[in-house]
């Protein structure tokens, strides 16, 4: 399926965002909800999947999109828990686009799955300029970054539906105040926010529910 068309003067962006729609379109008619899990590099996207189909797999078919940029671990950590996973490498690319996910799709059966989780590449920066299709779009950051990511990075948490500030069971030991990181985020990008701890699965539930509302 190559329907991408790069004549010269089109704007990717602009082609991106069509393929994207037509993607949304599809998910619509097949009754799936698409969530797009963007955030920095080790900030425990794959985990929190992992948690969430975990919860929300009890009752509804999940099916995810792991992007890396090479190799398979995020998809054999995903696909150890017997759900439909494809893996998307995009050798030099530093974000998914929509052309990626029309493909990753073509080897996903739409009737099996109700609930889509798409890991996209660590990065805070240009994976906000390619929607994917997916009808919710969240950040996920740690502690361990510091207090300053979302005044450092802010296109990305202004264009997100929601905000995870994941490892805060490590709070303890990183000297850093939270309080400062919710200022920014209330200041430049207000909008949902969730603290987890993904390692020991607090904050996974509430995130879960607001997900699936
Ligand atoms: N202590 C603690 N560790 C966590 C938490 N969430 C994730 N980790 C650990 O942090 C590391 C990175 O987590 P991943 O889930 O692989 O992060 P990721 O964002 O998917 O990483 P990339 O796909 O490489 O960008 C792993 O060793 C996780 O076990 C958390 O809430 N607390
Ligand atoms: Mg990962
Ligand atoms: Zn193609
Ligand atoms: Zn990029």
């Amino acid at each position: 399926m190559h329907k991408i068309d790069l004549s010269l003067g089109k704007d990717i962006y602009e082609i991106n965002r069509k393929i994207a729609t037509e993607i949304r379109e599809l998910f619509d008619k097949k009754g799936i909800k698409a969530i797009d899990f963007m955030g920095s590099i080790g900030s425990g996207k794959t985990l929190i999947i992992e948690r969430l189909i975990e919860i929300i797999g009890k009752d509804k078919k999940v099916g995810v999109i792991v992007g890396d940029v090479t190799g398979d671990d995020d998809y054999k950590r995903i696909k150890k828990y017997g759900v439909p996973v494809v893996n998307i490498n995009t050798g030099k690319e530093c974000h998914l686009d929509a052309h990626l996910i029309e493909h990753a799709l073509e080897e996903l059966d739409l009737e099996k799955i109700n609930v889509l989780f798409i890991e996209n590449i660590g990065n805070l920066v240009c994976p906000a300029d390619f929607e994917l299709g997916a009808h919710k779009r969240g950040v996920v950051i740690s502690i361990t970054e510091g207090d300053d990511m979302v005044r450092k990075h802010p296109l990305i948490f202004q264009i997100a539906d929601f905000i995870v500030i994941n490892k805060i069971d490590l709070l303890p030991h990183m000297g850093i105040d939270i309080k400062t990181i919710l200022r920014d985020i209330e200041q430049i990008a207000p909008k949902e926010v969730f603290l987890t701890d993904a390692k020991n699965g607090r904050g996974i539930k509430e995130l879960a529910e607001w997900l699936m509302k």
